[in-house]
C-alpha cells in the first residue's frame, strides 16, 4: 500500500514537522500551554521516514513525544494544534492536552507512561491477527522505553505468536538526564532483536531514506507473518527533555556539535546535489509552511477553551 513520496515530499513533511513543534513552543511563555511540553526538533528524519507507508487500519501507538508520529500518522494538524493549546475544539476536546493524543478512526494513541504504548500496540497486532486482516501494529517508543518490564513482556509475546508488530526506537541517546549507555546491558537496542525472534537494525535516523527503506521492509515482513521488528533509530534531541528543563546533564560542547548535523539541511543538501531541487524552490517551500503554520495558529489562538460546566464530563457515567 506504499504510496510514491518522493525525497522532496519527505523533506516537505520535515518541515511541517519543525514548524508545527516551533509553533508550539510559542504557547509555554505565554502559559498558554500547562504541564510539560515535549518536542521532537532534531527528530523529524525518522518520523517523516514513516510516511506514507500506513494505511487507517495500521495502528501507531506514541509517547509523551508524539506530535511528528500523529503528523507522520495522518492526524489532523489543526485538531492536534488546538488540543495541544487545549481548545475545546483539540482533537480531544482540549482535555488530554500534548501528552493525550487521540484519534481512533486512525488508530493513534499516545501515552505519558513510558513503554506503556508497546503492549497497546501488541494488542492491535494480536486484534489483527484474529481478524486475520494485514494490518499492522507501530509503536514508537525512546531509549529510556526499552528497559522497562512492559517492553520485554510485550517482545516476547509478539516473537513467540510471530504478530506484526513494528517497534521504532528513537534512539536519541538520553532518557531525561540518563544516557543510553549507562542504562543497557547491550551496547545497541538492535541487538537484542533475536532473544524475541524478532528482527533489529539500527539505522542513522538523520537519515530519512534509511529510515524509510527499514520500515518499509518492516512492515513487509510484519505483513507477511514473518513476526515483530525493531527499527532503532539513532537521533539527538535538540531541546532539553521539556521546556523548561534546564538540560544541565549535556555538555554545551556535546549540544552544539550535535545540533549541527541538523537533518533538515541533511536532506536539503541531498536534494540539491542529486539536482531534485533548487536551494530557492526548497525555500519557497519552506516560507509556505510556515506561512500556513503561522495562520492555523492565530486561527486556533481565537478557539474557545472547554467550559467548566464540562470538567466532569467523561469522569462520570452520563
Ligand atoms: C513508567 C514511567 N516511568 C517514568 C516516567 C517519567 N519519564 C517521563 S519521560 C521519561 C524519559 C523517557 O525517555 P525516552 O524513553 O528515552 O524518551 P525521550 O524522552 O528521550 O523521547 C521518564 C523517565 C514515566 N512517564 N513513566
Amino acid at each position: 500500500m506504499a504510496q510514491e513520496i518522493t525525497l522532496k515530499d519527505r523533506y516537505g513533511y520535515m518541515l511541517w514537522m519543525r514548524h508545527f513543534e516551533l509553533a508550539c513552543l510559542e504557547g509555554v511563555p505565554t502559559r498558554e500551554i500547562h504541564g510539560e511540553l515535549h518536542t521532537g526538533v532534531g527528530q523529524e528524519a525518522i518520523s517523516a521516514g514513516m510516511v506514507g507507508f500506513l494505511s487507517k487500519e495500521d495502528a501507531m501507538c506514541s509517547t509523551h513525544r508524539n506530535h511528528m508520529h500523529a503528523i507522520a500518522k495522518g492526524v489532523d494538524l489543526r485538531a492536534m494544534l488546538a488540543e495541544i493549546f487545549e481548545k475545546s475544539t483539540g482533537i480531544c476536546g482540549g482535555f488530554g492536552g500534548h501528552m493525550h493524543i487521540f484519534d481512533p478512526s486512525l488508530k493513534f494513541s499516545a501515552t505519558g507512561i513510558v513503554g506503556a504504548g508497546v503492549p497497546v500496540a501488541l494488542g492491535h497486532a494480536y486484534a489483527a491477527r484474529l481478524k486475520g486482516n494485514q494490518a499492522v501494529a507501530v509503536a514508537v517508543v525512546g531509549d529510556g522505553a526499552v528497559n522497562t518490564g512492559a517492553f520485554h513482556e510485550a517482545m516476547n509475546m509478539a516473537g513467540a505468536l510471530s504478530l506484526p508488530l513494528v517497534v521504532v526506537v528513537e534512539n536519541n541517546e538520553w532518557a531525561i538526564s540518563v544516557p543510553f549507555s549507562a542504562s543497557s546491558a547491550t551496547e545497541t537496542i538492535a541487538e537484542r532483536a533475536p532473544s524475541w525472534r524478532a528482527h533489529g537494525i539500527r539505522v542513522n535516523g538523520l537519515d530519512v531514506e534509511e529510515v524509510a527503506n527499514a520500515f518499509e521492509a518492516a512492515l513487509a515482513r510484519a505483513r507477511s507473518g514473518k513476526g515483530p521488528s525493531i527499527i532503532e533509530a539513532m537521533c539527538y534531541r535538540f531541546r532539553g527533555h521539556f521546556e523548561g528543563d534546564a538540560d544541565m546533564y549535556r555538555s554545551k560542547e556535546e549540544k552544539e556539535r550535535r545540533r549541527s548535523e541538523d537533518p533538515l539541511e541533511r536532506t536539503k543538501e541531498t536534494l540539491v546535489a542529486r539536482g531534485l531541487a533548487t536551494l530557492e524552490e526548497l525555500n519557497e517551500i519552506e516560507k509556505s509552511v510556515v506561512a500556513s503554520i503561522s495562520e492555523m495558529l492565530a486561527s486556533v489562538r481565537k478557539d474557545p477553551s472547554p467550559s467548566g460546566a464540562d470538567a466532569t464530563r467523561y469522569v462520570f457515567a452520563e
